[in-house]
């Protein structure tokens, strides 16, 4: 399919979405929320790949929703939606892993885009931000929220009152991201670990995907309980099997993906 403001790309075994506004550092429009939910719908319904990634150029990640077409939004309009807000739920129901490659800045919905993903790996030029207090507002993708549960109230409370950024040492150092890659291998990096995630067995990869989606929603106790069942239903699976079988035979695992 043919998008005007994202790249979507099938590399073996991945599927890369590049967010591709660079004019305006790839502020989030509505049509860039339907396209890219459009794309995640597809890779996430084709049977070849195992992992997604979710990038933007070296400049911007992304700077934010776009703010031009938002300036003069309404309350209905705003309660209404529109694309940007069926992308969230797009993410939060794709069952295979996705992950956020970060270069430059993430700002506002671009920070909240890459929180929604399952983890973010940034480059050294990364630069991260809640910004929304310089325009008089707040951030309404999950900023408050997924922000406070990864890097904890101070920090979050800095970020979204000082409107201020944070590199990408300081990212790593708090939590928000997962490892910071050096500028020039950024890309081949990102391509290695999404096809070594790729390269696992996909109902085992959904299983840790939601037992650890689970630990940010409920209580220890309920989320141990929640692990134990779908470790007791991996038994279940071929590749559990498999997986066994070949470490004890000291081979390398076929994955059937059941
Ligand atoms: N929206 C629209 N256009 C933008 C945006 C944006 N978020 N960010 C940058 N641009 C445009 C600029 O207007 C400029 O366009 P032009 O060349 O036509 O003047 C172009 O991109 C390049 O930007 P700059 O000239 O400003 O580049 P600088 O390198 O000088 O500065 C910054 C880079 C610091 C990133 C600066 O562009 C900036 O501050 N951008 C805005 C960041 C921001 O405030 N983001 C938060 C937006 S609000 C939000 O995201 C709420 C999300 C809630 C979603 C809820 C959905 C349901």
């Amino acid at each position: 399919m043919t998008y005007k403001t994202i790249i979507a790309e099938i590399d073996e075994t991945i599927g890369l979405i590049t967010l591709n506004r660079p004019q305006v550092l790839n502020a989030l429009s509505n049509q860039l929320g339907g396209e890219l939910t459009q794309a995640l719908s597809d890779f996430e319904n084709n049977h070849a790949l195992g992992a997604i990634v979710i990038t933007g150029n070296e400049k911007a990640f992304a700077a934010g929703a776009d703010i031009a077409e938002m300036k003069d939004q309404s309350y209905i309009d705003a309660y209404q939606g529109g694309a940007t807000c069926n992308l969230e739920d797009a993410l939060s129901k794709c069952r295979k892993p996705v992950i956020a490659a970060v270069s430059g800045y993430a700002l506002g919905g671009g920070c909240e885009l890459a929180m929604m993903c399952d983890f973010i790996i940034a480059s050294e030029s990364a630069k991260f931000g809640q910004p929304e207090i310089n325009l008089g507002i707040l951030p309404g993708w999950g900023g408050t929220q997924r922000l406070t549960r990864l890097i904890g109230k101070s920090k979050a409370m800095d970020m979204c009152l000082t409107g201020r950024m944070m590199d990408a040492a300081e990212a790593e150092r708090c939590g928000l991201v997962s490892r910071v890659v050096e500028k020039d291998k950024f890309m081949d990096q990102v391509i290695s670990i999404a096809k070594l995630v790729a390269s696992k067995s996909l109902p085992a990869l959904m299983m840790n995907k939601e037992c650890i989606n689970q630990a940010m929603e409920t209580s220890l106790h309920d989320g141990l309980l929640f692990e134990r069942r779908q470790f007791q239903a991996a038994f279940a699976t071929a590749d559990q099997k498999e997986g066994m079988a070949a470490f004890v035979e000291k081979r390398k695992p076929h994955w059937m993906h059941r």
